[in-house]
């Protein structure tokens, strides 16, 4: 074998580990984005928190959270996974599904919906957290908003006037540009034929009665207030900073 025989095989062999021996062995996550169109095996499973169900009281509840993690967000897992049986999504990313889901399909609208956005949700909350952003998301705020503490008004007041249940979202648009929003039920700003206003999530907060009930009954308001104390700042500014 002569030096470039060998340089091609080498380079063969490295694509083939790289694209098909995770394949093979079913780690993927590492690999998704570069893998051509949809590339999923397993059905969709709960993901662990990386704190505990205790972890950020006083704000948030025990209970709350273990329902909130271990009886909805599963729910919304379980029904996904049996809805998407031999559709075009069954082999989707849960990304893939939200850029793709339409209103014709109600069922993994709501359930992909459901769990895209709690496993975004906790994401973007932490133990011993709140606090305010810094760098270039703090002076993306400011620019956008006027202060951090505009932002926050403008934020809660998106989850104060949500009528029954849904999110709220600060978000980038195509421009890069940050907005605020709120949506319905399950929906989201990565559901770009559903939604009017498009982005990706930077930072979320489920409005749900099920996110807050047992603690704070009727008053929303109160857990919005109490949401600020346990955003995970670091964590979004890693976000808005890979775009
Ligand atoms: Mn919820």
């Amino acid at each position: 074998m002569n030096k470039r025989t060998f340089l091609k095989s080498l380079a063969l062999i490295s694509a083939a580990s790289f694209l098909q021996i995770p394949r093979i062995m079913g780690f993927h996550t590492q690999n998704e984005e570069i893998l051509p169109e949809t590339y999923r095996e397993n059905d969709f499973s709960l993901p662990q928190l990386s704190y505990s169900y205790d972890g950020l009281e006083p704000y948030f509840d025990k209970m709350t959270m273990e329902i909130h993690h271990s009886k909805h967000h599963a729910a919304y897992i379980k029904n996904l996974n049996e809805a998407i049986k031999n559709t075009p999504f069954e082999k989707m990313t849960l990304e893939e599904i939200q850029a793709k889901v339409t209103d014709k399909f109600p069922i993994i609208r709501n359930n992909g919906g459901g769990h895209y956005n709690h496993s975004f949700f906790w994401q973007i909350i932490a133990p011993q957290a709140g606090g305010e952003p810094t760098g270039k998301l703090a002076e993306a705020i400011k620019t956008t908003f006027g202060s951090f503490d505009k932002f926050k008004e403008q934020f809660a007041q998106a989850g104060k006037s949500r009528f029954g249940s849904g999110w709220v979202w600060l978000s980038l648009d195509k421009n890069k540009k940050l907005f605020i929003s709120s949506t319905p039920n399950q929906d989201n700003p990565l559901m770009t034929k559903i939604v009017k206003e498009k982005g990706k999530p930077m930072l979320a907060l489920d409005v749900w009665e099920h996110a807050y009930y047992l603690k704070y009954q009727n008053k929303r308001p109160d857990f919005i207030n109490a949401f600020w104390n346990v955003v995970n700042w670091k964590e979004v500014e890693k976000r808005f900073e890979n775009g």
